[in-house]
């Protein structure tokens, strides 16, 4: 398996600074090696950079919407091109702002595709809804077609055309919702799977249903979007927003290995570390919870791996 890997050391779609050090902080710890040794051949094509055109047209309670529009475009565009390669397409976030471009991305190489968020949060805000203008609260409600008619016209952003029907999108890990993020799921009969519907179901049976209902012919490219608060604090102390009560590291590892297991993952978003909330010990935490993630993306099984063919008896 080729994986291409890019970091984005975005940070504006939300209001800590830190998170932009994330995919520098991996590097540094090692990651692309530990995905290499599962078997891969990874192509590390370094961070995104932008070109800021300061912008006077400012849309209402959308902080730093200039910035995020012309990011996530250099981001559509890369990851576009690594998908179209045919490489497994990794990114190291930044803030959830960066899956605005990753799936737009893979949309444009791709077409048709299934979009799972694992995800403490909906990010299903729009700028009419949020309740703290932060553009991190509301990726998905930019990604959904369906939801178009809800926004106003956003400058600097025409590139990137909502195009992934609502129903293709399915949730797991949600347990803070905002009201207007509730109603919007109510509405649409979204695949929206909260911890107490991990709980009742298991991790895996709840993936199962939802792959279903996102993909009931099983035939999409598959987007891992997988925000890091989703895991519990103490699994993955270092990020903006954590909210107590979430997926434990085994959980959130069968469902990546699982999705992987699909054989139709094109691209996984890994967002919202940020290495400067918390100690050096609650870094270290997270970084290997982000480690194990990333394995698994990358075909790691904790079951173990099959011997070489020729090894074979
Ligand atoms: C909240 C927080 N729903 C908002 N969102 C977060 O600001 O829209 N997303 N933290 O990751
Ligand atoms: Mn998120
Ligand atoms: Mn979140
Ligand atoms: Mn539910």
């Amino acid at each position: 398996q080729k994986v291409g890997v890019i970091g984005v050391p975005f940070d504006k779609g939300q209001v800590k600074e830190g998170v932009g050090q994330a995919p520098d902080e991996l590097r540094r710890a090692g990651v692309i090696e530990s995905m290499r040794a599962v078997g891969c051949e990874v192509t590390d094509y370094g961070n995104i950079t932008y070109e800021f055109k300061q912008d006077n047209k400012k849309v209402s309670n959308m902080i730093h919407l200039e910035h995020i529009a012309a990011c996530q475009e250099e981001v559509s565009k890369k990851v576009q091109e690594i998908v179209s390669r045919g490489e497994l397409c990794v990114t190291l976030g930044g803030d959830h702002t960066v899956s605005i471009g990753t799936v737009d991305g893979h949309q444009k190489a791709k077409g048709d595709l299934a979009l799972l968020w694992v995800d403490a949060h909906a990010d299903l805000n729009t700028n009419a809804t949020s309740p703290s203008g932060n553009v991190h609260g509301m990726p998905v409600a930019l990604l959904a077609r369906e939801l178009a008619d809800y926004w106003p016209y956003l400058p600097g952003m025409d590139w990137q055309m909502p195009r992934i029907s609502i129903r293709n999108i399915g949730y797991i890990g949600l347990r803070d919702l905002d009201a207007y993020e509730r109603l919007t799921i109510d509405k649409w009969g979204v695949a929206a799977y909260g911890m107490d519907d991990v709980l009742r179901l298991g991790a895996l049976e709840a993936l199962r249903q939802i792959r279903r209902r996102i993909d009931p012919r099983q035939r999409r490219s598959l987007h891992l979007s997988f925000d890091v608060d989703s895991l519990d604090p103490l699994e993955a102390p270092s990020t903006g927003t954590p909210v107590r009560g979430g997926l434990s590291l085994r959980e959130a590892l069968a469902l990546v290995e699982e999705v992987r297991r699909s054989g139709r993952l094109a691209a996984v978003d890994l967002v919202e570390f940020n290495p400067a909330v918390g100690d050096a010990r609650d870094r270290a935490t997270t970084v290997e919870a982000c480690r194990s993630v990333l394995r698994a993306a990358c075909g790691h099984s904790r079951s173990g791996a099959l011997p070489p063919d020729e090894d074979l008896p």
